[in-house]
């Protein structure tokens, strides 16, 4: 097997990488982190060198190079298909597919205008109404598939797989702005938070000190911690 290794940005605030980490660490291969610093001339310089689409995450494989996080999610699916990556049955794929493709392409508004940052926690953002719609969205679906299809685990659908990848960093901008959700989905999130691979995550994050500006919180926010 080639060496693995993984471009990144910084833990606090690189939701895309996050998502591509999740799915290179949840092969349970070995693999490399290589993190350029967001919004760095370190950065600007050899972002080109790593990733053909000067952006974080990219995944390096032999001679393959995938950028993206979904192509990153669905080739180490292929890597190590003995483990969980998207459900069986074919109306749960469907629909695991589809939530999956839509958090990818959309929520605009929550993506916008409550950029994931795991230091520290927050509250008193005024919600707008594009954010306010992405939250009811992503409840439906969430809540949908818990219910239809969850029921083998505490994840989207049971077990922790690619869909869970894909919204981690929506779970993490909820807790980080303390914006309330429904029942079912703050256990969800707790599930997602409390993931052996999120939690590493995390635990990185936490030892990282460069700011990023422009994924700070709105100052009209009030800090809890
Ligand atoms: N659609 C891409 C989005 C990747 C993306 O926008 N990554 C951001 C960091 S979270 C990035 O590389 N920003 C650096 C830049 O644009 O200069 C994916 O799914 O990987």
């Amino acid at each position: 097997m080639p060496a693995l290794k993984i471009i990144i940005g910084n833990k606090t605030y690189s939701s895309w990488s996050l998502r591509g980490w999740l799915a290179v660490a949840h092969t349970g291969l070995v693999f490399e982190e290589v993190l350029l610093p967001l919004d760095t001339p370190e950065f600007q310089k050899r972002i080109g060198g790593l990733s053909p689409s000067r952006t974080v995450p990219a995944l390096h494989h032999g001679d393959a190079v995938i950028w993206d996080s979904l192509a990153i999610i669905d080739y180490c699916a292929r890597l190590t298909p003995e483990h969980f990556w998207w459900p069986k049955d074919l109306t749960a794929y469907g629909f695991a597919r589809s939530i999956t493709a839509e958090m990818h392409s959309g929520y605009m508004g929550l993506r916008a205008h409550a950029p994931m940052n795991l230091r520290g926690a927050w509250s008193g953002l005024e919600l707008s109404d594009a954010v306010k719609a992405d939250v009811e969205k992503v409840q439906q679906r969430w809540t949908a598939a818990r219910e239809k299809f969850g029921s083998g685990g505490a994840f989207l659908f049971g077990d922790f797989g690619a869909a869970d990848m894909m919204f981690a960093p929506v779970a993490a901008r909820l807790l980080t702005y303390d914006i309330e959700v429904n029942t079912a989905c703050r256990a969800y999130m707790d599930a997602v938070r409390n993931h052996p691979l999120v939690d590493a995550w995390y635990k990185d994050a936490a030892t990282e000190t460069a700011a990023v500006p422009m994924d700070e919180i709105p100052a009209d926010a009030t800090r809890l911690g």
